[in-house]
C-alpha cells in the first residue's frame, strides 16, 4: 500500500538533492561506500531526486554510464515515531537497486519501474539522524525485465537493449520515509461491481496482529455513505455514481482496525465502481461499448528523463484532453503513481503494461535488423527470467489492483510470438495474471512480424492488441498500397471475433519539415497517413480503439534509424502540436462528442 497520512500513520518524502556518485569500476561495496559521508569522495556531486541522472550533466561517459551509481543523504526520523514501524519506500529504481542505512544492508530489489519497501525499524530510532545509501544499477541482463545485455567489445563494455526508448536511469520517483503501527493493516483489495443504480463493493483487508476491522465508504463530498464490520464483505452503496470515461468519481474505503478497544490503523483507500468485461467484439464499461482513443506514452521529458514531476505531466494530461484522448497504454513499463492517480480521478481509461518489452530478437530498435541471439534458450530469456517477469506482474497487480482507471493488463510488448518457445514462455504468464486478477482482460501487444496464422499467444489473449506500421515500415511512402495491406491484416484477425485495439501506428516526423508531395518524414505525411489509417479502422466492427504512437518525441539510443530520438510523437518532445494534432483532434472529439 503506497505511504499516507493517516491518524496512524505518518510520511515524509526525501526528494530533492542528494549526494551522487557514479561507480564505473564496481568498487563502492568492497569499499563500503555506504559506511562514509559520500561528500568526502572524489567527484562527488549533488543529484536531484526524483529524476534520471543521464541528462543532467555534461558528462557522456555519466549519460552512457553502465553500472552502479551511489545515491546518499541523511535524514532525520521524526521524533514522534517511537514505537512505530519505519520504512523507506523507493517509487522506482531502475533498474536495481540496494539500500544501506547506516552501516547496515537493508535490502535489495531487482526491476525498475515498481516500489519496494525496506525497513529500518531496527536501526534507527526516533529523532536520531540517519544515513541512507542507495547503490542504484542500470545493468539490464538477459534475466531483467526488460532484458539487455551488456557486451565486451574492442573499445570496453557496451549495453545492448532492444527497446526503443533510452535506457534513461536513477531514483526515477519519489522516495519516502514513512510510520507504520505495529498492529496495522497490510493489504487492501477493492472489487467493485454494479446492480443497475446499486455499487456492489466486494473487499477484503488483511492486517497484522489480533483486531477488528470496520469500514465506511465515503463519498467524493466525504460523507460517510455505507459502512460495514468484518475483515471481508461486501458493500452496498443505493443510487451509486460510477466511475466512467472522463469522470473519475471515486469514493474512499475507509478501513479501521480496532485491538483492545483502541484504534489501531486507518487507511483511506480509493476506489471507482465501475465494471469491465468482454462481450464478443466489444470493451464494456458499465455495460456500455467503449473505443478508446489515445496513445502509447513514454515518460519523457527535456533534461529530467524518466524523472517524474507534477508539472509535466499537468501538462501531458492537458494536451490528452484537449486533442479528445480518452486512454493511453502504459508502453512499455508502469508508469508512476501519481500518473495513475490522475487517470483514476479523471477517467481516463489505462492499458497498464509490464516493463517487458525487447523479448524479441527478430527485431531491432523499432522494428528492424535480428540481433544475433534466440530469444528464449538456456543462455538467453530463461526459467529465471520468467520468474522476475512472474514476479514483475504480481508487483505491477499489488500496486494497481484498486484503480478503476486499469482496464486491461498487457503481459508485454511485442515480443517474439510465433514460435512454440514463445508459447512455452508466456502461456504461465498468463495464467498467473489470471490467477491474480480474474476481472480486468489481459492481452499481449503483437508485432508486426507475427501476423495472424502466424501468432501462438493470440489464444492466451482477451483481446488483440496490434502494432502495425503500414506506410512506414512498410509500404514506405505508399499509402495506397499500406491501406490495403492493412484492411487485409485486420480482416483476418477480426474473424476471431474479439475486440481488436490497434496499440500502434503512425510515422516519424520532424516537426517544421514541410511536403507537397507528401515526403516521408514531413508533417503532411505524418497526417495522411493517421487519416487513411482511421479511414480503413472505421471499416472494421470489431475495431474498438485506436492509440497512435507516439503522444510525443521521445529520446532514444543513437544510431541511423533515429534523428536524436523517435519522432512519431503528435507533439514535439517540448509538447507542441505538429500538424496532425489539430487533424487528429477534430476525429477523437467527434468521437467523444458521440459517446
Ligand atoms: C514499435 C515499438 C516501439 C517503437 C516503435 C517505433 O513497434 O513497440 O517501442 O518505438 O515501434 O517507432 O519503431
Amino acid at each position: 500500500m503506497r505511504p499516507q497520512d493517516s491518524p496512524t500513520r505518518e510520511t515524509k518524502r526525501l526528494d530533492g538533492r542528494w549526494h551522487f556518485l557514479a561507480d564505473p569500476a564496481g568498487a563502492g561495496r568492497a569499499e563500503r561506500w555506504f559506511a562514509t559521508p559520500l561528500q568526502a569522495r572524489d567527484g562527488v556531486e549533488e543529484m536531484p531526486v526524483p529524476a534520471s541522472y543521464n541528462d543532467l550533466t555534461t558528462r557522456p561517459d555519466l549519460r552512457d554510464h553502465i553500472g552502479e551509481v551511489w545515491y546518499q543523504r541523511e535524514v532525520r526520523i521524526p521524533r514522534g515515531w517511537a514505537g512505530e514501524r519505519i520504512l523507506l519506500r523507493l517509487e522506482s529504481a531502475t533498474h536495481r537497486a540496494t539500500v544501506w542505512v547506516g552501516e547496515t544492508e537493508l535490502g535489495s530489489h531487482e526491476g525498475g519501474y515498481l516500489p519496494f519497501d525496506v525497513d529500518l525499524t531496527d536501526h534507527a530510532r526516533a529523532g536520531e539522524l540517519v544515513r541512507v545509501s542507495v547503490a542504484v544499477d542500470n545493468r539490464l541482463t538477459w534475466q531483467s525485465i526488460p532484458p539487455g545485455v551488456v557486451e565486451d567489445t574492442d573499445a570496453g563494455p557496451r549495453q545492448r537493449y532492444w527497446h526503443d526508448f533510452f535506457n534513461y536511469a536513477g531514483l526515477h520517483r519519489s522516495v519516502w520515509l514513512h510510520s507504520l503501527p505495529q498492529t496495522r493493516i497490510e493489504d487492501i483489495t477493492v472489487l467493485p461491481d454494479l446492480d443497475g443504480d446499486t455499487g456492489l463493493v466486494d473487499y477484503a483487508v488483511e492486517h497484522s496482529g489480533q483486531g477488528s476491522v470496520s469500514v465506511q465508504v465515503l463519498d467524493a463530498s466525504g460523507a460517510v455513505v455505507a459502512s460495514d464490520d468484518g475483515a471481508a464483505g461486501v458493500i452496498r452503496i443505493a443510487g451509486v455514481h460510477p466511475w466512467e470515461v472522463g469522470e473519475g468519481y471515486q469514493y474512499t474505503l475507509r478501513v479501521t482496525l480496532s485491538s483492545d478497544g483502541e484504534v489501531a490503523d486507518v487507511y483511506d483507500q480509493r476506489f471507482g465502481v465501475r465494471t469491465v468485461a468482454i462481450e464478443g467484439a466489444q470493451i464494456l464499461l458499465n455495460g456500455e461499448p467503449v473505443y478508446l482513443t489515445g496513445f502509447g506514452m513514454h515518460e519523457d521529458h527535456v533534461a529530467r528523463g524518466k524523472g517524474y514531476d507534477d508539472a509535466s505531466w499537468k501538462l501531458d494530461f492537458e494536451l490528452l484532453d484537449w486533442i479528445g484522448a480518452n486512454s493511453l497504454r502504459t508502453s512499455h513499463y508502469p508508469y508512476a503513481e501519481d500518473v495513475m492517480d490522475y487517470a483514476d480521478a479523471h477517467g481516463i481509461l489505462v492499458i497498464d503494461e509490464a516493463p517487458a518489452v525487447g523479448l524479441n530478437m527478430a527485431i531491432g530498435g523499432g522494428i528492424f535488423g535480428g540481433q544475433g541471439y534466440t530469444t528464449f534458450s538456456p543462455d538467453t530469456a530463461n526459467e529465471a527470467t520468467r520468474a522476475n517477469h512472474a514476479q514483475v506482474l504480481t508487483e505491477l497487480y499489488q500496486r494497481d489492483k484498486n484503480r478503476p482507471s486499469v482496464i486491461v493488463w498487457s503481459i508485454a510488448n511485442e515480443p517474439e510470438s510465433d514460435t512454440d518457445a514463445s508459447y512455452d514462455y508466456f502461456a504461465p504468464l498468463f495464467a498467473h495474471m489470471r490467477s491474480l486478477d480474474s476481472r480486468r482482460p489481459v492481452g499481449y501487444v503483437n508485432v508486426m512480424l507475427s501476423p495472424y496464422g502466424k501468432d501462438k499467444l493470440a489464444g492466451l489473449c482477451d483481446l488483440y492488441m496490434l502494432n502495425r506500421y503500414y506506410g512506414w515500415y512498410v509500404d514506405s511512402g505508399d499509402l495506397d498500397n499500406a491501406m490495403l495491406h492493412l484492411r487485409d491484416e485486420l480482416g483476418q484477425w477480426a474473424q476471431d471475433g474479439k475486440p481488436i485495439l490497434m496499440t500502434e501506428y503512425g510515422a516519424d516526423t520532424l516537426a517544421g519539415l514541410h511536403s507537397l508531395d507528401g515526403a516521408t518524414w514531413s508533417e503532411e505525411y505524418q497526417q495522411d497517413l493517421l487519416e487513411a489509417t482511421h479511414a480503413v479502422f472505421d471499416e472494421v466492427e470489431e475495431f474498438v480503439g485506436e492509440h497512435i504512437w507516439n503522444f510525443a518525441d521521445f529520446q532514444t539510443t543513437k544510431g541511423i534509424m533515429r534523428v536524436d530520438g523517435n519522432k512519431k510523437g503528435v507533439f514535439t518532445r517540448d509538447r507542441r502540436p505538429k500538424a496532425a494534432a489539430h487533424r487528429v483532434r477534430e476525429r477523437w472529439t467527434r468521437i467523444r462528442g458521440r459517446a
